[in-house]
């Protein structure tokens, strides 16, 4: 019933008294230990009243229906504990009703994080255990203390198996999506032979998921329509979780508080170029929407981040016009706020962005896509790079430098330092250094 992690073993649960018992029948006929026969010549000695002995009864009875009742209690609030009730029966069917699983399952499951705020996570049901895995480790380095929910979401509706799994791993609600058929499939507007033709030749030239459908539904899923699902209607912040990621560091403080409280609207963890192969056109395209939108460049933004070396310096609307250098923060991780993608600005960069087909003919990624956002229509100090968590995803991984994050344990980073991606030529992190005014090593 408890399983092996039950703190009360057979042994604790057994009643002391029956060694005693057993002893007494070993004892030789005649003689007498401690038990029933040395009682009774005691008792034989007394004079008793018949009263006195029934109200000892009764009072017996009560006392042995009072330890009995409380060792009950104590046994049932330790498997709660300990083993969480299977979730309500869950149906999956093909409906958009999403399936929420509420956090009265275990006693301290309650929100203690004030943010409203969810971990998101879009995920196929074949990846259960790398999903396990990373909440693991959030769970472990940071939700255990604060019970943040987990919202996951998903193309077909998620299987019975990993419902009840994932919700077993998390320390806070869980709740289930199923997303639109809009939001996962290709507008009418695109010419799929085209598109077919395109996949093909991308294929063939090897580009990574060049020949993908499922792939650019993601991309494109995860630029114009994740925040859009009714799920995440109710918060403000998210933090974007990916199957099998590794997270190295204790983080003993708010991140999503952290966020609201210094001004942060997006956060990241690694920076790198993206392969030019994948956005033939993307920067053609942001430039032509700011063009025609030329309000929605912040006057703090952080253009030159973005731009080639040669182009440094150089305003948005130069001509010849200046080159994207690829860079981009990696969205596999991102702690942000919704109000950032459900602004005026980024609805219509990524309107146009839809309209002009790269999601299908190129194979724009939402990391480019959210990037050039945020530089352009945030202030540099409104993005934050935490530089104060290790994080790996294949296959880059990165770690703080500085030795006091290592004292005690409290990140564990199972690579050296100096192979901190951070360090690597091909981080953009460098740029957002110089960028943002921060010392190098971070
Ligand atoms: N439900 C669903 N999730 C997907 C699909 N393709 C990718 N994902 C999820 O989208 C995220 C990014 O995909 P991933 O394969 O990790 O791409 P990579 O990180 O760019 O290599 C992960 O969280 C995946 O689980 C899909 O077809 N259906
Ligand atoms: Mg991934």
């Amino acid at each position: 019933m408890y399983g092996d992690r039950s703190p009360i073993s057979p042994s604790f649960t057994q009643n002391p008294f029956d060694k005693y018992n057993t002893a007494r029948t070993m004892l030789p006929e005649g003689t007498s230990g401690i038990g029933v026969g040395s009682w009774d010549r005691l008792s034989s000695r007394k004079k008793v009243g018949e009263r006195r002995r029934v109200a000892r009864v009764l009072v017996g009875a009560v006392l042995v229906g009072l330890v009995t009742w409380f060792l009950v209690r104590t046994r049932q609030t330790a498997s709660e504990l300990y083993t969480k009730k299977a979730p309500a029966v869950v149906d999956t069917p093909h409906t958009h009703t999403p399936i929420s699983i509420s956090s009265d399952i275990r006693p301290d499951g309650v929100q203690i994080g004030k943010e409203k705020a969810s971990f998101v996570m879009l995920i196929r049901n074949q990846e259960l255990e790398d999903a396990l895995k990373s909440m693991k480790q959030i769970e472990d380095r940071f939700n255990h203390r604060y019970h943040y929910p987990w919202t996951f979401l998903n193309d077909v509706p998620f299987s019975d198996e990993f419902i009840r799994e994932t919700t077993k791993r998390a320390s806070g609600k869980t709740e289930y999506g199923l997303i639109p058929k809009e939001h996962w499939s290709v507008p009418d507007a695109i010419d799929q032979e085209k598109m077919n033709a395109a996949m093909k030749k991308m294929e063939e030239d090897k580009v990574i998921y060049g020949g993908s459908l499922s792939y650019r539904h993601m991309c494109r899923f995860n630029s114009g329509f994740f925040w859009r699902q009714e799920l995440l209607d109710k918060y403000e912040w998210y933090w974007r979780v990916e199957p099998g990621i590794g997270f190295y560091c204790d983080v003993d403080y708010d991140p999503f508080e952290f966020m609201r409280v210094s001004g942060k609207k997006y956060g990241f963890t690694i920076t790198l170029p993206e392969y030019k192969s994948t956005i033939p056109t993307l920067w053609d395209q942001t430039l032509k929407f700011m063009k025609t939108n030329p309000s929605y460049l912040n006057s703090n933004s952080s253009l030159q981040y973005l731009l080639e070396d040669k182009d440094q310096g150089k305003a948005i609307d130069a001509d010849p016009a200046p080159e994207y250098n690829g860079c981009h923060f990696w969205s596999n991780f991102e702690i942000a706020s919704l109000d950032l993608w459900r602004s005026e600005a980024y609805r219509k960069y990524f309107d146009h962005l839809d309209n002009a087909g790269g999601f299908f003919y190129e194979r724009w990624g939402d990391a480019p896509v959210h990037s050039i956002a945020a530089a352009l229509f945030l202030g540099t100090q409104e993005i934050h790079h935490f530089a104060d968590m290790g994080y790996m995803h294949i296959p880059w991984s990165r770690c703080p430098q500085p030795q006091e994050f290592h004292q005690y344990a409290k990140c564990v980073c199972p690579f050296e330092l100096k192979d901190s991606f951070d360090l690597n030529g091909w981080s953009c992190q460098p740029r957002w250094w110089k960028i943002a005014g921060k010392e190098y090593g971070a």
